[in-house]
């Protein structure tokens, strides 16, 4: 069911910086299944596409040479009211605005560099899935 799915990426800071383990240990034990997960490098036109949608926003060359200087765990997550149970684990966009104990107020260094996506919409959950997946690797 979509309505139960979302879709993250622990990115490259939290990748490079060695957190990934503590953010899926805290992902898992939040009551999330992981459906799909692997670890990769986007080029700069993947993460164009992935965030053409911010293609008008001032910081759009920040995020793409952000989201491109190392590589990622991407993954489709499951759970009961996956994309807002998923959004309040990871916390605001601004690490200075998050929830104590959230991930991004544990592990995120700022607004731009912020440790973890995750999907705003059941639709765009699906659309960010498929972009990184096929249905042989969903599980
Ligand atoms: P969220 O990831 O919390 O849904 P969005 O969709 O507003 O936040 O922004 C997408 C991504 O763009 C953020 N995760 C962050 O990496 C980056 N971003 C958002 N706002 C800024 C900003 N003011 N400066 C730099 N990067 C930003």
């Amino acid at each position: 069911m979509s309505t139960n799915r979302t879709f993250t990426m622990i990115k490259p800071d939290a990748t490079a910086n060695g957190h990934a383990g503590a953010i899926l240990d805290q992902i898992l034990k939040s009551g999330f299944k992981v459906v799909a997960l692997k670890y990769t490098k986007l080029s700069v036109e993947q993460a164009q596409a992935f965030y053409a949608v911010h293609a008008a926003r001032p910081f759009y060359g920040e995020l793409v040479d952000f989201m491109t200087e190392g590589p990622i765990y991407a993954a489709i997550l499951e759970k009961d009211n996956a994309v807002a149970d998923f959004r309040t684990l990871i916390g605001a966009t601004n690490p200075a605005d998050a929830a104590e104990g959230t991930i991004r107020q544990k592990f995120a260094e700022n607004i731009g560099r912020n440790a973890i996506h995750g999907s705003d919409s059941d639709e765009n959950a699906a659309i960010e899935g498929n972009f990184f997946f096929s249905g042989l690797e969903r599980f």
